[in-house]
């Protein structure tokens, strides 16, 4: 049979199983690779370190062939939660054969990238753009924490096996269009929930023009649009990457086969994107540059994982040599590695930015996830980044717009939205490094023997919590009624003040909803106090964005039992069954518009009912009954009926 790039790496990591599974069929898969960021990290190595609880020391090491612990994420250590955090995460690295890399070394996919990412594995990561990596031709996918956690301690990794999408790439970027407007122009097209349970496999004469940092900011972004991952083709342009991060031999290459089969296939000319901007509040809302010419810019933020690159910096760098930035902005720029810092140091480009007034910041997430650099009140911010949720920078009126160095560069500039083409005819030529001639990352591996170490748990980390099984029958009150695209930092935020508490549940369970509805967590205490169960209903794609457990585990440790969407986001989903919360579907659209908060249902026989796949519901107060849809494989009823997987994962090794 002739097999695309999905199929041939699924392929070679089936367990249990030798025929290719069918769209939506579930797969169990083996992953040779695996990484986690601090932000996420802590509980997922709490949930590793109870899962083994049981097994001899002999038994306890990871059992995957590269596992990673990135620090990128909560560097801000204004208290010291974060930097006990950190500590744990050193010491539970060293313990278990993980290894970590310290704050300071670099954002989490860039690092990934430039020195773990190979062609043709499987990478699962607790962060939603663990995607990045896949620009080599390796299946990574950002997954919720737990499934890192199981796959640490060897179980297979499962998921519902996605459609293949073919984008074939024609044609060629005009001059100041990049990557980054290309897939600006995809999310346009196919808006924030057009990729759910969905791959991106790029081919076409389009993808040879690519270098594989521009191809990473296409995978990386991928993930705004609800896909499981994006890939491209393993050829001559990631061998040369490989060969410059001294990594030819990690190499090989991997094309799909001639003649292969797609699932939906797409034909795009890449000479008729134009610049493009994501306005505020979502990464679909995309229009050209030039319709907001002249729009005037308060802040300018150059980074994230999706645009920090070494290529990103060097085009940053020289467009800004003997220029000097606007008066009215305040420029800020996020190096994706210290590496790529040493780089533009060694090649006489680093003194170009402080020298036009750019705040050179670590190579952190920083201002992506709101640690710093929130904007003025009702500001204006431009940011290389890929999300710009309502409130996530920190400043909740303020207004952030997606876009491309170029465009942002422009906007530093000019102090304006203006179109990058003014920067003059021709871009700059961007000479990249044969070989990367600096020091290698601070990376700490672990040692063959760890018997002896002690891993250290500060005071912030608290026990998880323990859910109880499904009851029988379940009696609910809609607690909120939501609308379509509630992302991740909508039901929990980020930020550094809710952040430093990702170890601590009950801590950080108070900022349920915070930033939308402050005074919804003292409605949900009244109710729970009456030990009432809650439920939350809501419109399309619930959940989109970031990979935090946290927003499901809140939601549970709240007693809230079932979510009742019109569609979910595919990473909430599976983390709303990890942690024992039914996601049910609208079968009939319109029952979501005869529901309001406080009404009162009653759901009986869950456990026979969920077996069929479906749920009837009776609303007390209206005399009404509806049903909806509960698509689950048998595993995972299993582990809703366990109260979630850690019960049900443990169940297992008893
Ligand atoms: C994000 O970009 O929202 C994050 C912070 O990287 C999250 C992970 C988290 O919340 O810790 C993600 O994208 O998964
Ligand atoms: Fe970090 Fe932002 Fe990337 Fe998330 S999206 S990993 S916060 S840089």
């Amino acid at each position: 049979m002739k097999k695309n790039i999905v199929q041939k790496i699924i392929s070679s990591h089936l367990i249990g199983k030798s025929k290719l599974p069918l769209p939506q069929e579930e797969v169990a898969l083996k992953v040779d690779q695996t990484l986690t960021q601090d932000a996420t990290g802590t509980l997922v190595y709490l949930e590793y370190e109870n899962i083994i609880s049981g097994r001899p020391s002999s038994l306890t090491r990871v059992k995957v062939k590269i596992a990673v612990s990135y620090v990128d994420h909560n560097t801000l250590q204004s208290s010291y939660e974060n930097s006990d955090d950190h500590k744990y995460l050193q010491t539970v690295a060293e313990k278990y054969g993980i290894i970590f890399s310290p704050a300071g070394n670099g954002i989490c996919h860039q690092l990934h990238l430039e020195n773990f990412a190979r062609p043709a594995e499987i990478l699962i990561g607790s962060d939603s753009h663990t995607s990045t990596s896949s620009a080599v031709g390796m299946l990574a996918i950002g997954v919720g924490g737990l499934e890192v956690a199981c796959v640490l301690a060897g179980e297979p990794f499962y998921m519902n096996m996605p459609k293949v999408v073919n984008i074939y790439l024609t044609g060629k970027l005009k001059p100041y269009v990049s990557a980054k407007d290309v897939i600006l122009y995809l999310l346009k097209k196919f808006t924030v929930k057009g990729g759910i349970n969905k791959i991106f496999e790029y081919t076409g004469d389009g993808i040879k023009n690519f270098s594989v940092y521009d191809r990473a900011t296409i995978t990386n972004m991928g993930t705004e649009l609800g896909l499981t991952s994006s890939i491209f083709p393993s050829d001559e342009i990631t061998k040369k990457f490989l060969t410059q991060q001294k990594r030819k031999k990690d190499f090989s290459v991997l094309y799909p086969d001639e003649g292969c089969s797609y699932d939906e296939k797409y034909e795009i000319d890449l000479s008729n994107i134009e610049p493009l901007v994501a306005l505020p509040h979502s990464p679909d809302n995309v229009v050209r540059v030039k319709e907001i010419e002249g729009l005037k810019v308060d802040q300018v933020c150059i980074g994230s994982c999706t645009n920090s690159s070494l290529k990103d910096m060097i085009f940053l760098c020289k467009t800004l040599a003997g220029k000097k930035v606007a008066k009215n902005v305040s420029v800020v720029v996020y190096p994706g590695s210290r590496q790529i810092i040493l780089l533009l140091e060694k090649l006489g480009l680093l003194k170009n930015l402080y020298e036009a007034g750019v705040r050179v910041m670590e190579p952190v997430c920083g201002a992506c996830i709101g640690q710093g650099q929130a904007p003025i009140s009702s500001g204006v911010s431009v940011r290389t980044f890929n999300r710009n949720f309502e409130g996530r920078s920190g400043t909740i009126d303020a207004k952030v717009y997606l876009t491309s160095v170029e465009t942002a560069v422009a906007c530093a500039l000019y102090g304006e939205f203006v179109d990058p083409r003014r920067l003059g005819k021709n871009p700059i030529k961007i000479v990249l490094p044969k070989k990367i001639d600096v020091a290698k990352p601070n990376f700490i591996y672990p040692k063959k023997t760890t018997k002896h170490l002690e891993v250290f748990y500060g005071p912030n980390i608290k026990p998880l919590p323990q859910f109880m099984p499904l009851e029988t029958n379940l009696d609910l009150k809609i607690i909120k009624k939501l609308g379509n695209n509630i992302s991740t930092d909508d039901i929990l935020p980020a930020g550094t003040k809710i952040l430093s508490l990702r170890s601590n549940i009950p801590a950080i369970s108070e900022y349920i909803f915070h930033r939308k509805f402050p005074d919804l967590i003292n409605k949900i205490k009244t109710e729970t106090a009456k030990a009432k169960n809650l439920c939350i209903i809501a419109e399309e794609n619930y959940g989109q964005g970031s990979s935090r457990e946290h927003a499901a585990i809140v939601q549970r440790y709240h007693n809230i039992r079932i979510v009742i969407a019109k569609s979910f986001a595919r990473i909430h989903k599976n983390n709303l069954i990890n942690f024992g919360i039914i996601p049910a579907e609208f079968i009939i659209k319109s029952d979501y518009d005869n529901l309001d908060e406080d009404d009162e249902l009653i759901i009986e026989d869950v456990i026979k009912q969920l077996d069929t796949g479906m749920l009837e519901i009776k609303v007390v107060n209206k005399n009404l009954v509806f049903r909806v849809e509960v698509d689950l494989s048998s595993r995972e009823k299993e582990i809703i009926i366990s109260g979630g997987k850690l019960n049900y994962v443990r169940q297992k090794y008893q």
